[in-house]
């Protein structure tokens, strides 16, 4: 397959200036017409033909300046134009085929109505066109349908007219006045109803808002409508960015490979993360829904005003974008200031980087978060390009303030409105703004894989010294990441000491004429460097990369008594949360070899402590509770062992949670209890944090041998919840339940549910879930559950939410019965993979990562995933998979 580098960049030959698209939508075979400005690119070798980009169109005709051009070739990529003058009008007709398009990239038809997805490269399988974001266009559309089949016709921009056609036809014409790459072009038709609000934004002008939906989702879409309003104010008072259009759009479709997309003033959403209600969402669903409403609309600045010049500096947007929408929804959960509220949002962030992101750069995909080569640019969607990406520019705020950070973001703005740029370009608007050197600092965008750093202190008593020496090194890097690593970073380091009373101390550095502050960040530099803390009067315990304030691994001896002390007392939030996982990370682990050796299982009194403290502490927020109590999860412990053993991790974090359902039992009642939450439903921040330490409560319950208080208050809640939140909890409890007790409950529950909610196919999807990541056992492996439901009359592999819901859900979320010893999972994700690749490649590229990790795992599995890997790359047809499958099998 064909390797795209990024040392091949090369600017286009061609420019278009602008471009009218003329649509006649007929599900079967949609007629699109283009008339392009086209011109010489200036700073591009001249070229003796323009080739444009195409897949999956049939070609009509092809004009310049309004007269047939039969020096013309179109093929497997595209169309091919000999003869063109230095500038001229190019008209192109063509037909392309929504109602086949499984792909969902493109144009396509879902319920009935017309949608599009363009980024990456989907523009070319609507029209012939320079695909690329380095050209930037104004877009002039029309769109001519049947008005009783498709009354609502949207496009980009704002609508300039609207008329009646003859033989029941409509027509509708939207101008875009900003340039815009084909990647933001967006479509929609069909019958659609829209929530409406006005608002006026801060330079006084009014604005329309719109969030579209099929009719009987019109009760789900205020939580949407909210979370826009709030990202609107919220983008216009920390970085001074004002919504640009009249009028902005949101809409929602149920078949959508990605989470949101962020189209020129016309957002188009994964019903996922529109649709909400109490009876409907959970408080998840509810902050997550606020969060890509706010990633979406930021994209109109960072994305859209100025955009990527090229798909390898993706987190030149991305990552910016993911920073944005983290601290939006920091700010919505705590407010500016309020340092443990934030920290939730914090916590949970880095949760997921620590699991998604560090496995993936130990893979095989290991890739910078600027890529250097791409065979599929959709495979490139990813956790670095995103999650690392975001903690790439955070540390730009850490080490200037955020004052410092919207000085760079202004002088952003000012250098590229209207320009599509690279990483570096930002890099340089920071540095410049804060007149600093940001060379080394380049090494983030560059090098892969997870550094490590190595923590040695020393106290002199008779000096009153404390030296912390800090130490960079990258680990065990896959291949892929190693060679990528040219030296050391430069790493925002940031702690604070903490005395004997649990207080910070204040912080005096060798040099300084007087100490300031109890968190410094130290800019390490160097592969080693000491730095040495002045004035400490008695011997510290530090709290290291507080805030994680640079996506690294601190290695550090803390005692067990050190950690527990760090969790009870460190005033930095999230290193509170951290000392705790330590804690917990370091007694699984030890528990996960035993397992393995088949040896007995124990856990010390004094984690059990530890927790108690945390449980029965009120003072401490209960969404701060819940985050502390829930144990690491089992794929990122797998990580942490020398050869992944899914069973044996299984078995240790199963028996750490009996142990501590057992031992607080009366505890977790308690705060079941005391955490109920009566009366209406209310989707704050707060009421969230309560609900979610009950239904800990509730699932910590499940565990116990006897299960019969879980039951019953699980029963409860259930039959008397108001919130889904609660009524998905509750079911949950009564399946964990089951996996000790007879099954009854829950499977009443199970088909009380479905009935229920039947017609909501966002929560028929959470249905599908809960059942494929339940826990099993070697009498009732969970496979048999994931094939009868695979055959049920709801599961189809053709809306991504429900392949996700039912099969990513059992091969990302249920490692235990996943990796069962026979390679029954293996075979089962080998089929479903190749099954989807007919259909979705980029879907199906997805689910094939489930097993990139392969190398890891201990022979036996190794041995059955290698197996389960080749047949799907015999069998697998599609460059997305192919990709994948090959990286991993290299
Ligand atoms: N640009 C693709 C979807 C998103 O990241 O917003
Ligand atoms: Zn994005």
């Amino acid at each position: 397959s064909t390797v795209i580098r990024r040392a091949d960049y090369t600017p286009p030959a061609f420019l278009i200036d602008s471009v009218a698209l003329e649509f006649d939508l007929v599900p079967e075979r949609t007629f699109v017409k283009s008339t392009m400005r086209v011109r010489r690119n200036p700073d591009a070798a001249p070229a003796a033909r323009l080739d444009l980009m195409g897949e999956a169109l049939e070609l009509v005709s092809v004009a310049i300046d309004g007269a047939p051009h039969p020096a013309h070739r179109a093929h497997e990529h595209g169309l091919t134009v000999d003869n063109v003058p230095d500038a001229f009008e190019l008209s192109i007709e063509s037909v392309c085929k929504p109602a086949e398009n499984t792909t969902l990239s493109g144009l396509y038809v879902s319920s009935g109505n017309f949608f599009t997805q363009c980024e990456a490269e989907g523009f070319r399988r609507i029209t012939y066109f320079l695909d690329r974001p380095d050209v930037m266009s104004t877009y002039t559309v029309t769109i001519r349908a049947d008005k009783a089949a498709y009354p609502v016709l949207l496009s980009n921009g704002n609508l300039v007219e609207a008329s009646d056609l003859p033989d029941g036809r409509h027509a509708a014409k939207w101008d875009d006045p900003f340039k815009k790459p084909s990647y933001l072009f967006a479509l929609v038709a069909g019958k659609l109803v829209a929530l409406e609000e006005r608002i006026r934004t801060s330079s006084g002008k009014e604005k329309l808002l719109q969030v579209w939906v099929e009719p009987h989702d019109l009760d789900k879409t205020r939580h949407a409508m909210d979370s826009l309003i709030d990202a609107i104010h919220w983008d216009e008072e920390r970085f001074g960015l004002e919504l640009d259009l009249d009028r902005f759009m949101i809409v929602a479709v149920s078949d959508f490979n990605m989470g949101a997309m962020e189209n020129k003033g016309l957002n188009i959403f994964n019903t996922k993360y529109v649709l909400a209600n109490p009876e409907t969402a959970t408080d998840t669903d509810f902050a997550n829904i606020e969060a890509v409403v706010g990633h979406e609309y930021f994209h109109n600045w960072t994305g859209n005003r100025v955009t990527c010049r090229d798909w390898f500096q993706l987190s030149l947007k991305e990552g910016l974008t993911v920073f944005r929408d983290q601290e939006f929804s920091a700010d919505m959960q705590g407010g500016a200031t309020d340092g443990a509220a934030r920290a939730v949002k914090r916590i949970e962030d880095v949760r997921v980087l620590r699991q998604m992101q560090f496995a993936e750069d130990a893979g095989p995909m290991a890739h910078p978060v600027r890529p250097e080569s791409y065979v599929e640019i959709n495979n490139f969607y990813t956790m670095t390009v995103y999650e690392k990406g975001a903690e790439v520019v955070r540390m730009y705020q850490t080490l200037f303030g955020r004052e410092g950070f919207r000085r760079g973001m202004d002088l952003y703005f000012k250098r590229h409105d209207g320009q599509a740029v690279t990483c570096d370009d930002f890099r340089h608007a920071l540095a410049d703004a804060n007149g600093r050197d940001l060379t080394q600092f380049e090494r983030w965008y560059s090098q892969a894989g997870t550094p490590r750093i190595a923590v040695r202190t020393a106290y002199d008593s008779a000096a009153r010294r404390y030296a912390v020496t800090l130490s960079q090194r990258y680990g065990d890097a896959a291949p892929a990441a190693r060679e990528t690593q040219k030296g050391p970073l430069l790493i925002p380091f940031a702690i604070g000491l903490i005395g004997r009373d649990g207080a910070d101390l204040p912080l005096r550095l060798e040099g300084e004429p007087a100490a300031g502050g109890t968190t410094r960040v130290l800019e390490l530099t160097e592969a080693e460097q000491t730095f040495t803390f002045v004035d400490v009067e008695q011997p510290p315990l530090p709290s290291l990369l507080r805030n994680f304030s640079a996506p690294v691994i601190v290695e550090y001896d803390y005692t067990n008594d050190e950690l527990a002390f760090l969790l009870a007392n460190d005033s930095d939030a999230f290193n509170r949360w951290e000392a705790g996982q330590r804690l917990a990370t370091r007694e699984l682990l030890a528990l996960a070899e035993r397992a393995a050796a088949n040896e007995p299982l124990s856990l010390d009194d004094s984690v059990v402590a530890a927790f108690a403290r945390v449980l029965t502490d009120e003072s401490l927020s209960p969404a701060f509770r819940e985050l502390a109590l829930v144990l690491p999860s089992e794929p990122y412990l797998a990580e942490q062992m020398a050869e992944a053993d899914p069973a044996a991790v299984h078995m240790a974090r199963q028996f750490v949670r009996q142990r501590l359902a057992t031992a607080l039992r009366e505890e977790w009642l308690a705060v079941y209890a005391r955490h109920e939450t009566p009366g209406p439903f209310e989707p704050t921040p707060q009421a969230a944090g309560h609900r979610g330490l009950k239904n800990l409560a509730l699932a910590y319950l499940a565990e116990l041998d006897d299960p019969s208080d879980a039951i019953r208050l699980a029963v409860a809640q259930y039959d008397s919840a108001n919130n889904m939140t609660d009524r998905a909890a509750a079911l949950s409890a009564l399946l964990a339940a089951s996996a000790t007790r007879s099954a009854a409950q829950a499977d009443g529950a199970l088909d009380d549910f479905y009935r229920r909610f039947e017609r909501e196919p966002l929560v028929i999807d959470k249905w599908f879930a809960m059942q494929a990541t339940q826990r099993g056992s070697q009498e009732r492996p969970i496979i048999d559950t994931v094939r009868r439901l695979m055959g049920h009359p709801a599961f189809t592999l053709r809306n991504p939410n429900r392949a996700r819901s039912l099969i990513f859900s059992f091969c990302s979320g249920n490692p235990a019965q996943f990796h069962a010893a026979d390679g029954s999972g293996y075979a089962f994700w080998a089929d479903q993979v190749i099954a989807l690749d007919a259909l979705n490649p980029q879907v199906a590229a997805r689910l094939a990562r489930a097993l990139e990790l392969w190398r890891r795992y201990t022979p036996a599995l190794r041995e059955r995933m290698r197996a389960a890997l080749e047949r799907v790359a015999a069998q697998a047809s599609s460059r997305d998979v192919r990709e994948i499958v090959e990286k991993a099998l290299a």
